[in-house]
């Protein structure tokens, strides 16, 4: 009954063409004369949105009918990327928005081009976020996401003379994906004193008090799932000046400056996201941000419980809260605020309650990404905060000596609060300690978090605390959206789109691997996207690249640890080695496009003289006429999701080349292969378990094993290793200034010496290099090549998240799916 009111419920062609002009016409009040490819966007995204809308409602309805347990992700980054497509394909209504756009004269590509990437995120950690959020739709589960509503998200980075460019990245001119929730507004405390007091009956209270208060503002995001109607919602928090801190006392005094001052301030916490990924710098301003999401979202979690009436011992039965790496882990004091301060719990209820609720999710093991707050910074923002930081560590530390008599070293290794100059909180320990579960992303990391970093808390609360989700991504967006010609192959063989809700179901491609003409047609998909790619370098670039050459591409964050500079230098050493054959010896090589992306964090300056010679390589070796088409190297500015939707399906072989045991997991490498990409990589992350599942005869394989890294590095540093001969000479050739100015790279080349080699290149260096080798005799056999692609597609099915999700829903979060009607 309800529908028929409902104007945007369209099913044809005609009724979304109706919908895009009507939206053209009075929402953007342009004649359809007038309309620009942007406009045409604006009104797609606008009857798309109008859709969602409806399906969103519907759902919340639904998840309060139903009164179920709902999870909470909270996350400081979501990489989301942009929406109309990925909307349009989850809703299965792709086909007629192209035809009814078509006949107003766009193609929907060009439309969709128009849309800002959403980039409220780093990396991995953010991309994995959004995943989640697309599987948790998709699976019908009560879920929300809680974020930052960054006004800047990350930089974008330009190329200038070789170097990376930082530029802001305002990105909310024109929206149409969030909507302002004007009447959800939370008043967010932070400074001021604590007050205590006895009460009559002798129990004492603390009250915080007379600190500056900056206004949360609820904006909301609809994210919806693959066939189903299920939209749930993402909550991002933007910040403004409280209503009564506005000064309106200086602004009518005149003392206008300090009365915007002041607003400018409040509004300066959510304005930018922190661009350092896997690097902790410990800014007042980033623990600012940390308080204000994780208390504005409590605020509401809490609300939400309430209005159900239920005890408070309750809460764990309905709540869920999961933490996405440390960032949010003050929610387990906040939590612990408001149930003692606040409601007046006992501290053991209340503790009970807290511990019962989160679920906390390790991404690193890497000693400077683990985060740490300044004691004297944190007192001064939270200064109650401190005080229940200090109480959860007391409690801690007595069950502890409880358990292990006289062991002192054991308690200050564990302590929350590590004794340095000044006192640091470890935030790491203080959310194992307040949650229920404590997960690594890949099998070996958490292996690794439990034998290293967490071992002491292994022995205190036992090894059933600790466990393992491998990460997954989506095969809506990584698969269907981003190649949808391979999409569509594998659709017409498996006679359904349903392995894309089952994932598992790729098997059925199994045994078409042989089939000359299958092979035919995925090798020719896969050439298409080359390309796609090619043309993409050439109009952006200037570089013409051969789409038959072996297309071999690394785009992540550029770090030390996922050794980048370990490409390149293998690179170098391959067009040196090109240089040195005879004409006949060329002409028998594969040819190839060594292609960079990334971003270096803007303080990160090793990272940045990577890139620097990525491009100065590429200088070189692309105008070098000997070479040719033999060799050519690309680096792609700014990539970001939506480059990496072209780049995955564009990739024969793609490098995942970590130290053993840096690289949590690494999602990337899951991407590449579901597109028919093989991987060169390392025994590491979930590179093991790609391995496992589609057979190391699929996979290249090299370098040492995580176990055997801390001896290496040792022997690095009593000087007992060697430079590996080929990277020697790779050194020598930068040192003579072939790729410019050698001391630009004096940095990268003390490294790899006095520096110690602390990521190992030199170690792997010679098995890297002739891994490559086999690379090219396994490309010169197409329809082993194929084979081989087709075969690990077929055994990719557990790297959806969809299986990550329902992983965390039996194992962690105890939740079930609430089925929302159509
Ligand atoms: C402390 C702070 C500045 C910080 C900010 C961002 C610390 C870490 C990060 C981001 C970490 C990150 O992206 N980690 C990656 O998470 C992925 C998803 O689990 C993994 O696949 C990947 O291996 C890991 O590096």
């Amino acid at each position: 009954k309800w529908k028929k009111f409902a104007a945007t419920e369209f099913s044809n062609k005609e009724e979304f063409q109706r919908e895009v002009v009507r939206h053209v016409e009075t929402t953007l009040a342009r004649s359809l004369y007038n309309c620009d490819e942007l406009a045409a966007y604006s009104g797609a995204a606008l009857a798309m949105r109008d859709k969602l809308i409806i399906d969103w409602n519907k759902t919340q309805q639904a998840h309060t009918l139903a009164d179920q347990k709902r999870v909470y992700y909270l996350s400081l980054e979501f990489l989301m990327g942009r929406t109309l497509d990925n909307a349009l394909l989850n809703r299965d209504i792709k086909d007629y928005a192209v035809e009814g756009v078509s006949e107003l004269g766009f193609r929907m590509e060009d439309l969709i081009d128009q849309e800002h990437d959403a980039a409220l995120g780093n990396g991995g950690l953010g991309r994995l976020a959004a995943c989640f959020l697309d599987s948790l739709a998709s699976l019908s589960y009560p879920a929300w996401g809680y974020g930052l509503r960054y006004r800047y998200g990350i930089f974008k980075q330009e190329i200038i003379d070789g170097y990376q460019v930082e530029v802001p990245d305002y990105w909310l001119d024109f929206n149409p994906w969030e909507f302002p929730r004007h009447d959800i507004t939370v008043d967010i405390m932070f400074y001021g004193y604590v007050r205590r007091y006895t009460e009559d009956d002798g129990s004492t209270v603390n009250i915080w008090e007379g600190g500056e208060v900056v206004q949360a503002l609820a904006y909301d995001v609809p994210i919806p799932g693959y066939g189903t109607s299920t939209t749930n919602n993402l909550r991002l928090w933007s910040s403004k000046p409280s209503t009564g801190e506005f000064d309106f006392q200086k602004f009518n005094s005149g003392d206008y400056e300090s009365s915007v001052r002041d607003q400018q301030r409040a509004e300066t916490i959510s304005a930018v996201l922190y661009p350092n990924d896997n690097i902790d710098v410990g800014k007042e301003l980033r623990l600012k941000q940390q308080y204000f999401w994780v208390a504005a979202s409590l605020y509401d979690i809490v609300r939400r419980f309430k209005k159900s009436h239920r005890a408070w011992t309750e809460f764990p039965h309905q709540v869920a809260i999961q933490l996405n790496d440390t960032h949010p882990t003050l929610a387990i004091v906040e939590l612990m605020r408001i149930l003692v301060d606040k409601e007046h719990l006992d501290w053991d209820t209340a503790w009970n309650i807290v511990t019962e609720t989160f679920g906390y999710t390790n991404h690193t093991v890497l000693p400077e990404a683990l985060e740490k707050w300044s004691v004297p910074l944190f007192q001064n923002l939270l200064p109650r905060h401190l005080q229940i930081i200090y109480d959860i560590n007391l409690f801690f530390l007595q069950s502890v000596e409880r358990r292990f008599p006289k062991d002192r070293e054991l308690l200050s290794r564990v302590s929350i609060i590590e004794e340095s100059n000044p006192q640091v909180i470890r935030m790491a320990y203080l959310a194992i300690i307040g949650s229920k579960k404590v997960n690594g992303v890949a099998e070996l990391h958490s292996d690794l978090i439990k034998t290293t970093i967490f071992k002491d808390f292994v022995k205190i609360f036992g090894l059933d605390k600790f466990t393992n989700v491998t990460n997954g991504v989506t095969p809506r967006r990584w698969l269907h959206q981003a190649n949808p010609q391979l999409s569509a192959l594998i659709k017409e063989k498996l006679g359904s789109y349903n392995f894309l809700k089952d994932l598992s179901l790729l098997s059925g491609l199994e045994k078409f691997a042989d089939d000359k003409d299958f092979q035919k047609e995925w090798m020719d998909i896969k050439f298409r996207n080359k390309q796609r790619l090619a043309k993409y370098i050439k109009d952006t670039t200037g570089i013409s690249v051969n789409p038959s050459a072996l297309f071999d591409i690394q785009v992540k964050r550029i770090h030390e640890y996922k050794r980048q500079q370990m490409n390149i230098f293998g690179v170098i050493s391959r067009y040196l080695s090109l240089k040195a054959m005879t004409k006949e010896e060329r002409a028998k090589q594969v040819q190839r496009v060594s292609i960079f992306g990334g971003k270096a964090a803007p303080g990160y300056w090793m990272a940045k003289t990577i890139i620097r010679l990525i491009t100065a390589v590429s200088e070189v070796v692309n105008n070098d006429v000997e070479i040719g088409d033999l060799l050519k190297v690309v680096f792609i500015e700014d990539y970001n999701v939506s480059k990496a939707e072209f780049l995955c399906p564009a990739s024969d072989l793609s490098e995942h080349i970590s130290t053993a045991g840096t690289e949590a997991s690494g999602t990337s490498n899951m991407k590449f292969v579901l597109n028919g990409g093989l991987i060169i990589g390392t025994c590491d992350g979930a590179n093991i378990e790609i391995t496992r599942e589609i057979g190391e005869e699929r996979i290249f394989l090299f370098g040492n094993l995580a176990e055997d890294v801390e001896d290496l590095r040792h022997a690095h540093r009593y000087g007992k290793t060697p430079m590996d001969p080929a990277l020697k000479e790779v050194c020598e050739e930068i040192q003579k200034g072939t790729f410019g100015e050698p001391g630009v790279f004096a940095g990268l080349i003390h490294a790899l010496t006095e520096g110690g080699d602390y990521y190992l290149v030199s170690d792997d260096f010679a098995s890297y290099l002739s891994t490559h080798k086999l690379v090219d005799e396994a490309f010169k056999d197409t329809a082993a090549w194929a084979h081989n692609t087709i075969v690990a597609v077929s055994r990719m099915g557990f790297f959806t998240s969809d299986r990550a999700i329902n992983e965390y829903a039996d194992e962690i979060w105890n939740i079930d799916p609430v089925k929302v009607d159509n």
